[in-house]
């Protein structure tokens, strides 16, 4: 919700004067760092928060804290609930309404340069948390947006060029959750009924100090932990009574994918993903959950007795090539974790069947619909690139990089497996995308079929698992916003080595 004479006034200090100022002239122009460093005095935010990225210490394990890095904040204005740690945990919850205006302070205490990404949201790309916008230690960027999203579980989390792993994998991630009246209208679980559950690998030293990518190898296949955190948390138990629950899980792992099922073999009922409320609920007998990819899950406990457990499981399956140690590979199987029924509710509950309306894109009305772009994420000899290019300037676009305001297109990444075989979680900035086709190579059959049946297809994604040899098209439409975006694989070791690319929408 920039006005014209603030666009032209960061564009002025962008390009030049104030970085000298700032004593920041060793940047090249394009880099604009602390382009949004002041408010807009016209801009009349309905949820105002100031939060920072800054070094901290948790009591995570027996012994010693483990030091992190952690969002911490706190709410200038609105509804107390708009800005909130998740009960007992180190999370920040930002929850608003499609349509509020919001104004967030971003302070960076780090050592290092910063900026944030709004995972999912539709937003200007000043607004947007490109890397070219990474602030210095010391330096606050103001981010003043209005929020243009259908209801669903989005989330934040930093995304400096070639730091955004480490950065993550420190702490720094939250959720954004926004609701809408169509969502209201569903009346599904709130309150205390709403759950929220991070998932996280991480790995330890002997001293419970974070261990984080040592090698070549471990930035090649994505960095692995052998140990799951739910919302920072070992060993995790959910208490719940005897009525129904929304679940809202994120993989926020920099890069494991997650096979989750019941252990007592119930199928898993689907409501929402990336964004937000499916047309209708589904159920899948497991559900594959790639880094950065959410799931909503309706959950009905009211058949269970006080003291019974359920424990959620990542169950194995074949992740091609995936070097880690026999526990923690990627396709291992472990409990993630325990569900535990502590108190009987009779609470009425239904699980509605029309959850929200979907309308579907057509490939027909797509402007290259006869040839569409393709882009082929690949990997080998410790390099990564999406059709040979990798992530080096900050505004650099190719020719088959720049798309239409207004325009539907259809996208299709190709991942070619010929070096390594890896499945890698594509992420598209500045749009939710539908999903419309899947084309495997018989070849590599047996990694898709062993994740396949938990695919979540369905409704609005920003990010989709692309398989080994796989060919996957998606449907996009840009509107509104003109600029630059990102798409890349949310491998996050993968994006900081160049598994990224900047997109162009143009007037
Ligand atoms: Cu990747």
């Amino acid at each position: 919700m920039l006005n014209v004479d603030r666009r032209k006034f960061i564009q002025t200090i962008a390009a030049g004067g104030a970085l000298l100022a700032a004593g920041k002239s060793a940047f090249p122009a394009e880099m604009a760092h602390g382009a949004a460093s002041e408010a807009n005095p016209d801009f009349k935010p309905d949820v105002e928060i100031e939060l920072a990225a800054t070094p901290g210490e948790l009591p995570l394990l027996p012994g010693a804290s483990t030091r992190v890095w952690q969002f911490k904040g706190s709410l200038i204005k609105g509804d107390p609930a708009a800005f909130q740690m998740l009960p007992g945990t180190a999370l920040p919850v930002i929850r608003v309404r499609n349509g509020q205006k919001l104004r967030i302070h971003f302070a960076n205490h780090l050592n290092e340069d910063s900026i944030v990404h709004w995972h999912g949201l539709h937003l200007p790309h000043q607004m947007d948390g490109h890397p070219m916008y990474a602030i210095r230690p010391g330096q606050r960027f103001v981010y003043e947006f209005q929020v243009d999203n259908r209801a669903g579980t989005y989330w934040f989390h930093p995304h400096p060029h070639g730091r955004t792993g480490e950065q993550v994998y420190r702490g720094l991630a939250g959720l954004f959750i926004v609701s809408d009246d169509e969502e209201q209208a569903a009346a599904l679980p709130s309150g205390e009924f709403d759950l929220a559950w991070v998932l996280q690998d991480r790995l330890f030293d002997h001293n419970n100090q974070l261990v984080y990518a040592r090698n070549m190898m471990e930035r090649m296949q994505g960095f692995l932990g052998d140990r799951v955190l739910i919302n920072g948390k070992p060993d995790f138990v959910q208490p719940v009574a005897t009525t129904a629950y929304r679940i809202r899980l994120l993989n926020g792992s920099n890069s494991r994918i997650y096979k989750l099922a019941w252990d007592d073999g119930r199928p898993l009922t689907v409501i929402g993903n990336d964004g937000g409320l499916l047309e209708r609920p589904v159920k899948r007998p497991y559900v594959t959950l790639a880094p950065a990819e959410r799931v909503e899950l309706w959950m009905n406990f009211s058949d269970r007795s006080v003291g019974d457990q359920i424990t959620l499981r990542s169950l194995p399956f074949n992740a091609g090539m995936s070097m880690g140690g026999a526990a923690t590979a990627n396709g291992s199987a472990f409990p993630v974790l325990r569900v535990r029924v502590d108190r009987k509710l009779a609470k009425p509950h239904a699980l509605p069947a029309r959850l929200s309306h979907i309308s579907r894109y057509r490939l027909e009305d797509a402007v290259n619909h006869r040839s569409p772009r393709t882009f082929s994420p690949a990997m080998g000899m410790g390099r990564v690139s999406l059709n040979g290019r990798t992530f080096e300037k900050m505004d650099e676009v190719a020719d088959n990089e720049i798309v239409k305001l207004n325009t539907l297109e259809v996208w299709e990444f190709a991942n070619d497996a010929s070096m390594m075989m890896m499945a890698h979680p594509i992420h598209v900035h500045n749009l939710q995308f539908q999903v419309l086709e899947r084309r495997a190579d018989p070849r590599f059959a047996a990694i898709r079929d062993s994740l396949g049946a938990g695919f979540l297809d369905e409704g609005w994604k920003d990010v989709v698992l692309v398989m080994p040899g796989e060919r996957v098209k998606l449907l996009m439409k840009f509107t509104d916003h003109t600029g630059l975006y990102l798409y890349h694989c949310h491998i996050l070791e993968h994006e900081d080595m160049g598994m990224m690319r900047n997109y162009l929408v143009r007037a």
